[in-house]
């Protein structure tokens, strides 16, 4: 991955004739792939990626520009079985994201295809336009791909349907053009150089939450969140406190290892990929703190940036 780009906003210009613009929200179920190709297209590391399911949590904001127009796309948690508060409020940035969207890039694991109850709450919005990605088609032959996309166009109404495989950039630069024509004419909504609508600090506490999914098994990641209580940019070096949340006392032990080992870890390789996102020196000082039932907990919830 390149090195990322400035994300501070410039002034919006007067668009040329035809110029397109609008909002992509990428569906789908979780390990499709979705962040992957978020980033493809960005050409940088905006939205976290693991193999393990439910990786992302919040709607991620992943702007595009060029001559053509302006690709303002979310990425969502995809679907899930809410089993928490949590799993709610993410159930509830994914349909706000559906809501908001222009067109909606559904995308596929040809392997793991949805049922007919998972698309069953599509139908309310049968207005909006579908692109069906089917992604990985370097691990799948031809024929599963073929089936895959053919049970998908019998339970959605798709304007078109594109093959590709996100992780090797394959038919990333023709999908982009089959979405912009695929969307109105209109102004950019961001300056074309802005990058995403986070702060870079939300980027960093979702880089330590990446390594959490990397280093450690079980439910282990999935009772985490990630805080960021302190981040001083000089000119040298960034210096960040970050808190790891976990839901129990043994997690706690778990996340920190014998002797600090795990922790310790945790923090070189989240070191590593701040510092490839920031451009800076950076100094990380982790802690982990118990939170019971955080992931119940409305108050802890907000605190955490689940305002949904
Ligand atoms: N072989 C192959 N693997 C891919 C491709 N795209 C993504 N993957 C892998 O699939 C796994 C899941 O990728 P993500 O981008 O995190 O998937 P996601 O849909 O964002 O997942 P959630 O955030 O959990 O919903 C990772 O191990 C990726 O490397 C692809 O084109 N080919
Ligand atoms: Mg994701």
């Amino acid at each position: 991955m390149s090195e990322p780009e400035d994300i501070t906003p410039g002034p919006i210009p007067e668009p040329p004739k035809g110029y397109k613009s609008g909002y992509v929200t990428i569906m789908g179920k979780p390990n499709a792939g979705k962040s992957t190709f978020l980033n493809a297209v960005l050409g940088t590391k905006l939205s976290i990626i693991s193999p393990k399911v439910q990786t992302t949590r919040h709607r991620i904001t992943g702007i595009h520009s060029d001559d053509r127009g302006q690709i303002v796309f979310l990425d969502t948690p995809g679907f899930l079985e809410p089993r928490y508060k949590l799993h709610e409020k993410m159930m509830h940035a994914v349909r706000r994201s559906v809501e908001d969207a222009d067109l909606i890039l559904f995308i596929l694991d040809p392997g793991d295809v949805p049922s007919e109850e998972e698309l069953a709450w599509f139908a309310s919005y049968r207005k909006k336009p579908v692109l069906l990605m089917v992604n990985k088609s370097d691990r799948f032959k031809e024929a599963t791909i073929t089936a895959a996309a053919e049970q998908m166009a019998q339970q959605l109404h798709l304007r078109d349907t594109r093959i590709i495989s996100a992780l090797n950039l394959e038919g990333v630069p023709e999908l982009v053009e089959q979405i912009f024509a695929l969307l109105p004419e209109g102004p950019p909504f961001f300056p074309p150089d802005q990058l995403s609508e986070h702060p870079e600090r939300f980027f960093v506490s979702e880089l330590i939450r990446e390594q959490l999914f990397h280093l450690y098994r079980a439910e282990i990641p999935y009772s985490c969140a990630v805080n960021i209580i302190s981040f001083e940019a000089e000119p040298e070096i960034t210096r960040i406190d970050a808190e790891i949340v976990v839901s129990r006392n043994s997690q706690k032990g778990i996340v920190i290892g014998k002797g600090g080992t795990a922790l310790k870890k945790l923090g070189t390789e989240a070191r590593k990929e701040i510092q490839q996102f920031l451009g800076t020196k950076v100094y990380l000082n982790l802690f982990v703190k118990v939170r019971e039932k955080w992931r119940e907990n409305e108050t802890f919830l907000r605190s955490y940036g689940y305002n949904s």
